[in-house]
């Protein structure tokens, strides 16, 4: 069975000193490092939104980082403006080793609409694209570790596990936002998708 390992979102911005910091999130490279010689097949997502995404708060008159609103598609909740097209942080992580990547995939890139998930936007319906690469390579299997176990890496496993993948998440690789509890009902939904955890 082809596995792959998905390193989800270790950008600058995410790390510590960026504009959306995940607390710790620079302490899991050596791990992500270290598993790459391990999988045949290596994808790497990178957060990449243009300036003025509607899920900044700075585009919502009078709403404040990490308050919620009403999208088309659903909640969003909104958040200091981040990984801007071309910016530094958006850059990836000076230490993660990039050069094994067969694949990078960008997703958030049209403003009116999120995508936290690496295979749907977050309408849960628009593709991006990941699925038919992975099945293509005949992988069946993922691994996901990044940034943040709440949002990005919580929305990528269950949708992965939706589309038949056996999906592991190695939370010693993964480090989480934790906005009012969302990490222990992010963990309680991947569970409940059938998502394996381990790492912790
Ligand atoms: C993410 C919030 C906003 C993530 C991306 O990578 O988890 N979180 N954009
Ligand atoms: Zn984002």
């Amino acid at each position: 069975m082809t596995q792959a390992l998905i390193v989800i979102d270790v950008q600058n911005d995410f790390c510590p000193g960026g504009a959306l910091a995940v607390p710790g999130g620079d302490e899991i490279l050596p791990a992500i490092n270290a598993k790459l010689p391990d999988f045949p097949v290596r994808v790497f997502t990178q957060d990449w939104h243009p300036a003025g995404h509607s899920s900044f708060a700075s585009q919502h008159a009078g709403k404040n980082p990490f308050e919620l609103t009403e999208m088309p598609y659903g909640q969003q909740v909104l958040w200091p403006d981040h990984c801007i097209q071309g910016s530094d942080g958006a850059a990836f992580h000076a230490e993660l080793l990039t050069d094994p990547a067969d694949l990078i995939l960008r997703k958030g890139f049209r403003r009116e609409i999120d995508s936290y998930s690496a295979f749907f936007e977050n309408d849960r319906t628009t593709p991006t694209g990941l699925e038919g690469y992975l099945r293509s390579r005949g992988v069946e299997s993922l691994v996901l570790v990044g940034l943040a176990t709440d949002f990005c890496v919580n929305y990528s496993a269950i949708d992965a596990a939706r589309l038949g993948f056996a999906v592991q998440v190695d939370l010693s690789a993964c480090r989480a936002i934790d906005l009012d509890g969302s990490l222990a009902t992010a963990c309680k939904g991947m569970k409940a998708a059938g998502v394996t955890l381990f790492g912790s």
